[in-house]
């Protein structure tokens, strides 16, 4: 059965979009369209799935959320070279492992914080300071490994660098790399992937 991805405008989904396009695997894309006041994905979204998120995938029969599940099943059932994943053996297979999770964890949810209390008008005060110092404290860390490491599981690109691409991509638009060199030139170099371009000719 074909793959199908859910895919929501102007949201984490496009790193499945990327994903998919790196594994070359045909597959279906369904674009579900954001309600422009509230920002909120559409009601169709939990008719597939109870939490009405985005990225869904579906595949013979059976629906997938969340990002890091659907990659890891997306690289098992379809990486099985090991060229979009090291191998458990590979001395880049912890670093990969806790960069994938890393991208919707500690990394990711300083910045999910920081739309979310800047919505509701919280800038200032300990909650904001709070998120302010725990963005640079992720924002420093990346920087630091990107210092040392071609991309974010080591000398080679890897889903890893998919997941991640997102959030950096989201700081590069708020101007947040401009004290951050490596992180800049690996989102650059990145860019230049011809998935990368592929993924946001597909309408991200
Ligand atoms: N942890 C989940 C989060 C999914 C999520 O929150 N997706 C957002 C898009 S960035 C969404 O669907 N929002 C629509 C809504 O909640 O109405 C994952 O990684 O898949």
């Amino acid at each position: 059965m074909t793959l199908k991805l859910h895919h929501l405008n102007a949201s984490r989904s496009q790193r499945i979009v990327w994903l998919l396009l790196e594994l070359g695997v045909p597959h279906e894309i369904v674009h579900h369209t954001r309600d422009l006041t509230t920002r909120r994905g559409p009601a169709d979204l939990a008719k597939i799935h109870p939490l009405g998120k985005s990225p869904l995938l579906e595949h013979d029969g059976v629906v997938i959320a969340e990002t890091g599940a659907i990659a890891e099943y997306l690289l098992a059932k379809f990486d099985t070279g090991h060229t979009l994943h090291p191998k458990p053996d590979s001395p880049d297979f912890p670093r990969y492992l806790e960069w994938i999770h890393s991208a919707e964890g500690a990394v990711f949810l300083p910045g999910l914080l920081a739309l979310y209390t800047g919505m509701a008008g919280i800038t200032e005060g300990p909650v904001a300071q709070m998120i302010a110092a725990e963005r640079e404290k992720a924002a420093s860390f990346i920087e630091a490994h990107l210092s040392t490491h071609a991309y974010f599981a080591g000398p080679a690109f890897s889903a890893a660098d998919c997941l991640m691409g997102f959030q950096i991509a989201m700081a590069a638009a708020q101007g947040g790399l401009a004290n951050r060199p490596a992180t800049a030139a690996w989102l650059e170099k990145v860019m230049a992937r011809p998935a990368y371009k592929a993924m946001l000719a597909v309408g991200v």
